[in-house]
């Protein structure tokens, strides 16, 4: 009796778990106004399912780019590293730029972990392999795939918020410098403007060698600006209802 009841419980306790990660998806979808959430739905989840979850490559979501392309927002679209909390309150109270969150695959797939097992063709949410346990794991392809997609439609002038707090604000490894600027296509985008976010204790300011080492990865033909910000003053400006979208930096 007792090994029935801890096993039902073991059952009970993983089923709702899964079915819970497919609701918040297809919720979140539907929240978005997708018009073909199942569609996407099944073209997510056939990149990782019943897949080793070390084995799951950045091509294995190209089905899903195609299901859910990305429409390009010139002027306003805004890459980020290592600044994501004052970049999505700026972005949340200010309809000034649009970031990958701001569109339906970022929107429903932020903050989520899954992947799946071999000889499976369930969703697992916990258990998974972290960012760095292996390279070719499904969330880490998901975020450099995804990111891809939405740097090859950048156009016009684009932002992007960089950490003034760190040593190397064009960080090494990260994927706005791994797969983001050098997607960046000179027929298409005119300007980049790095806004780097300072706080009281400047570390980097605008001369730091890791933005040099920016400016020579950026295709030529593509403008460069960097201001510094403090982050109070950004988010003074997400606040004031009165501040327009130029005003804040
Ligand atoms: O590695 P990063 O930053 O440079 O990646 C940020 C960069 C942004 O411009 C986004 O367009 O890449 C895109 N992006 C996301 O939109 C995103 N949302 C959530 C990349 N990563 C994203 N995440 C999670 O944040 C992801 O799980 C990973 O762990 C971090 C990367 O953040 P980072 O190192 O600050």
């Amino acid at each position: 009796v007792v090994i029935v009841a801890v096993a039902v419980g073991v059952s009970l306790r993983q089923q709702p778990h899964q079915e819970e990660f497919k609701d918040t998806f297809i919720n979140r979808c539907k929240e978005f106004k997708g018009d073909n959430c199942s569609g996407i739905w099944e073209a997510f989840q056939q990149a990782y399912v019943n897949r080793d979850p070390c084995d799951v490559p950045v091509e294995a979501y190209d089905p899903l780019i195609a299901a859910a392309p990305f429409k390009p927002e010139c002027n306003r679209m805004m890459f980020w590293s290592k600044t994501k909390d004052v970049v999505h309150d700026f972005t949340e109270k200010k309809d000034c730029f649009v970031t990958l969150e701001d569109t339906l695959l970022g929107e429903v797939l932020d903050g989520l972990t899954w992947c799946g097992k071999k000889d499976s063709s369930e969703t697992f949410t916990s258990g998974c392999p972290g960012w760095s346990d292996c390279v070719d794991n499904p969330v880490r392809s998901f975020w450099n795939r995804v990111s891809a997609a939405y740097a090859d439609v950048a156009c016009g002038d684009v932002t992007a918020m960089l950490s003034g707090s760190i040593e190397t604000p064009f960080s090494p490894g990260s994927i706005f410098r791994t797969v983001e600027l050098k997607r960046f296509d000179s027929s298409r985008v005119n300007t980049l403007t790095v806004v780097l976010v300072t706080q009281e204790e400047k570390v980097a300011n605008c001369t730091n060698d890791s933005l040099k080492d920016l400016q020579m990865e950026l295709q030529k033909g593509i403008r460069y600006n960097c201001k510094e910000v403090p982050e109070s003053q950004i988010s003074a400006c997400s606040s004031d209802p009165t501040a327009s979208c130029g005003s804040c930096w």
